[in-house]
């Protein structure tokens, strides 16, 4: 510490955030010309948004190191959410929203010379995730701050974020995202925190000193360097800043030696760059589990580098182990962190020399475990050899927690071998897999789903045994929500504003129940006609968006029904693109004059990213596309019908795609969705949902009213018979899509060849998603959507209402669910 003598000066100087748009200035100017140096003629957008962004980043320094120290101070019980995705987007708009300075630095910059909207453009997202999960992960980590609740994020620093997707004559190409092209604003570099973590090697029994007792030790073979990159993460209406710990893998100093001197230079480094493989890049796959060595290798990095950080903290407390569950809670974001249960058992027993049991019961009460799917194809399982050679010791843990699991429910249910089988981390199969969920489930105290619905299928389905095991309180929902910083005042500020106009101010920002307040406004012609003017405006931008992307024209006045998120075939776009199909075929059958009468113009938009590997959601794409190309020529139709795919969906094209909506589709196999939080998304932003009875789509029903969202086709409770008949060969395709399949097979959107396995899906192969059960059904919400739309003044007042009956759906409303329910933590704030 610094002697007391010194600190006056210290003082003097510390911490001197600017407040107005003068200090602004003077601080964009110093980073132009010191952090950047660059100078007033060479100063161009690039250099404006780094400097903004420096400029804003020292003010979250400064709050950060204030929350920081008051945290530690007072000592509280902090909550830390591991995830190995965060899909954050971008980080400038975002800040000055939460720090209440955008107007401010709109002017600073203004006067300096830029428009704020063209340096905002300039910041490529950080991408650090796949789709729902990640962006979950992104919202919670936003309300964690706003709620002033002391919780921390703990993620990867991929190099390369989720793929950048080209369409290329109608397919999906990949091309990396080297998002960290220009230095990182956001990040503060913690190069002094280095934490080694160790793979391979073999374990051994010895003898500890102190005690006189044998105890097993694991000798890595392989050491690699974890690195700390803090991300600041400002809450909304307080000065509280937390932090998102991402670890970069960084090979160690020391290299080997041995090999050195065996004049094995060459080799010994390659190994070394090999360590930086580790964070190199997100993987790509959504709902999908894929067996790859590097990946267990990410998750037990990332895992062992937080682990170490939050051991290492709780210790300086000086408090007796059994307290650690009082300081810390740990949220598993699905399956990819479970690892840190066994982590944390094999620090408490072999490094620190706890009693396995009294380990056992500290792990179990720290850890929370959300599941985000029932779909047996994305639960994780690890071979056991795969996980045994590169952990040996965790193997050993993990049959040993599983041993003393089977015996309690052996001892609860003598004789039932087809339980213990089932509820058993390991599956007996050829070759044997560690299950993750299995472990995630009994290495915590509480397990969540994310939707209502979500959370009684996985208690009657894939958990059922562990319901019997445990009884049902271990199993609980906490309902998805979205941030509506992000969601609302950042993507529509047109609409944020009007609605603050209304409420007396922005305070329903972190109140979003406050939004109930409109629905006194719904019968005011005026308010209406303010409310679809700002939606035409965002229609009007997502238009020059479709036409820069797409080379494609649409008319605002049509209605815009918009599908984005991950190509899937259980979120069934195939539907959609069939719809569009028979849409088309009838448009084209009805006589001209009959045409603008019989149907509402409409441009249907897709847009979503497909794993690289998954050959049939590729087709939809080129599906899409191909139809595009047709519909989009055909002169008979003209506004009629436009149909884009609008490339590499992320979110900041979500933030201008859902403010533009009319209508959005929502539209999976009923119980596959575990929530959706798009949904939320573009019902906060004044669109209405056509949508199946799944996810959160079920509570927005409750939340807005069934006459507000246009529900279609089967429920969950039937879908397993249904697919018992497709299998029994009993499968009934209706006319309506057959006459679609004909149209595709005839030719008449390209070489028929490569769409025939998608059509053979549904006809031949047990349509297991039921696209020909529910596409009457899905014709006729269509149908009605017609309809609803040509009433404006009803459509208006649709959105209105349903607009203000979203705030349950706030992802603070989440956080304090999980802070009470399962973390059993408290928000602090910083006294200004
Ligand atoms: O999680 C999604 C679900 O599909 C959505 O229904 C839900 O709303 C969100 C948030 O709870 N799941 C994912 O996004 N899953 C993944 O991205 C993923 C990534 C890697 C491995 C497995 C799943």
């Amino acid at each position: 510490a610094i002697p007391l003598k010194c600190r006056e000066i210290w003082k003097r100087y510390g911490a001197n955030e600017f407040s107005d748009v003068d200090g602004f200035e003077s601080q964009f100017v110093k980073h132009v010309e010191t952090t950047l140096a660059r100078s007033i003629y060479n100063c161009d957008n690039l250099a404006a948004y780094q400097a903004t962004s420096n400029s804003i980043r020292d003010k979250l320094i400064v709050h950060w190191n204030k929350t920081q120290h008051l945290h530690t101070a007072k000592d509280v019980k902090r909550i830390y959410y591991l995830s190995l995705e965060f899909l954050m987007g971008r980080a400038l708009d975002n800040a000055l929203i939460n720090l209440e300075i955008r107007d401010l630095a709109a002017t600073a910059v203004d006067e300096l010379g830029f428009r704020l909207e063209d340096i905002l453009e300039v910041e490529p997202d950080a991408a650090l995730g796949n789709g729902g999960l990640g962006r979950l992960a992104a919202c919670f980590i936003d309300s964690l701050s706003t709620g002033n609740y002391p919780g921390w994020g703990y993620g990867l620093r991929y190099q390369y974020g989720i793929f950048s997707q080209k369409i290329v004559d109608g397919y999906q190409a990949e091309a990396p995202d080297y998002w960290l092209r220009f230095s990182n604003p956001w990040e503060l570099p913690r190069l002094e925190i280095q934490i080694p973590v160790d793979f391979y090697g073999y374990t051994t029994t010895v003898k500890d000193p102190q005690t006189g007792k044998s105890k097993k030790q694991w000798n890595g073979g392989e050491q690699i360097l974890a690195v700390a990159y803090d991300f600041p993460i400002p809450g909304y209406g307080t000065s509280n800043v937390n932090n998102l710990r991402m670890w970069s893998s960084k090979p160690t100093t020391e290299f080997d030696f041995q090999k050195f001197n065996e004049g094995d230079y060459q080799d010994s480094l390659a190994q070394q760059q090999r360590a930086e493989s580790i964070t190199a890049v997100l993987y790509p796959n959504d709902n999908f589990y894929k067996g790859k060595e590097l990946r267990l290798k990410q998750q037990y990095f990332w895992v062992a580098a937080s682990l170490h950080d939050i051991v290492r903290r709780f210790i300086k407390t000086k408090r007796p182990w059994d307290q650690f569950p009082d300081q810390v809670a740990i949220q598993l974001n699905d399956t990819h962190p479970t690892l840190a249960v066994v982590e944390l058992q094999r620090i408490l027993t072999d490094l620190q020399g706890l009693e396995w049991d009294v380990a056992w019961s500290i792990v179990q009460r720290t850890f929370g475990y959300t599941n985000h799917t029932v779909m047996a194809e994305a639960l994780e399982k690890w071979p056991v050899d795969l996980f045994g050679t590169l952990l040996p010791r965790h193997l050993e843990i993990v049959y040993d927690i599983n041993l003393a699991f089977l015996q309690m429910v052996e001892k609860k249910f003598p004789n039932d071998r087809g339980l213990l089988s089932s509820v058993s981390v390991i599956e007996e199969s050829q070759p044997k897999n560690i299950r993750m969920a299995n472990l995630a489930i009994i290495g915590s105290h509480r397990v969540n789903g994310v939707a209502e619905l979500h959370s009684q299928l996985i208690k009657q389905t894939i958990f059922s045994d562990f319901v019997k095991v445990y009884g049902s309180d271990k199993f609980t929902n906490v309902t998805n929500g979205i941030t509506p910083r992000r969601w609302l005042r950042q993507a529509n500020p047109g609409l944020a504003a009007l609605i603050a106009s209304k409420l007396g101010g922005y305070g329903y920002l972190n109140d979003l129940n406050k939004l109930k307040g409109l629905e006194q406004f719904v019968e005011d012609p005026g308010f209406r006609a303010e409310w679809a003017a700002i939606k035409t405006a965002n229609k009007t931008k997502l238009a020059a968006l479709i036409a820069s992307t797409t080379g494609v024209t649409v008319n605002p006045n049509s209605l815009f029904d918009v599908q984005v998120k991950r190509i899937h075939e259980y979120k069934r776009q195939q539907l959609n693109i069939f719809g569009v199909i028979w849409r088309y075929l009838q448009l084209k059958a009805t006589p001209k004059a009959e045409r603008t009468t019989k149907f509402v113009p409409k441009v249907s938009i897709f847009g979503g990213k497909a794993a690289p590997g998954y050959y049939t959601a590729k087709t939809i794409i080129k599906l899409v596309n191909s139809v595009g190309s047709v519909v989009n020529s055909d002169p008979e139709i003209g506004d009629l019908l436009k149909v884009v795919f609008i490339p590499d969906y992320n979110v900041s094209k979500a933030e201008v795609i859902c403010p533009g909506s009319d209508l959005s589709e929502h539209i999976s196999t009923a119980g596959t969705e575990a929530s959706g939080t798009s949904n939320m998304k573009f019902v906060l932003n004044g669109g209405l949902i056509i949508g199946t009875v799944d996810g959160a789509n079920v509570e927005i029903t409750r939340e807005v009213g069934e006459d507000n969202i246009f529900l279609f086709g089967n429920l969950a409770e039937d879908v397993e018979d249904l697919r018992h008949e497709h299998h029994m060969g009993r499968s009934h395709i209706p006319d309506s899509l057959v006459q679609v399949f004909d149209a595709i097979s005839s030719g008449q959107f390209g070489t028929p060849d490569e769409f025939q396995s998608l059509l053979d899906g549904v006809r031949f192969h047990g349509d297991h998603y039921l696209v020909s059960d529910d596409f009457e059904s899905y014709l006729e919400a269509q149908k009605l959507v017609d309809e609803e739309f040509r009433k404006k003044e009803d459509w208006v007042r649709k959105s209105i209402i349903s607009v203000a009956n979203m705030g349950f759906f706030s992802s603070d409303r989440c956080i304090e669910e999980y802070a009470e329910n399962i973390w059993n933590i408290e928000p602090l704030e910083e006294k200004v």
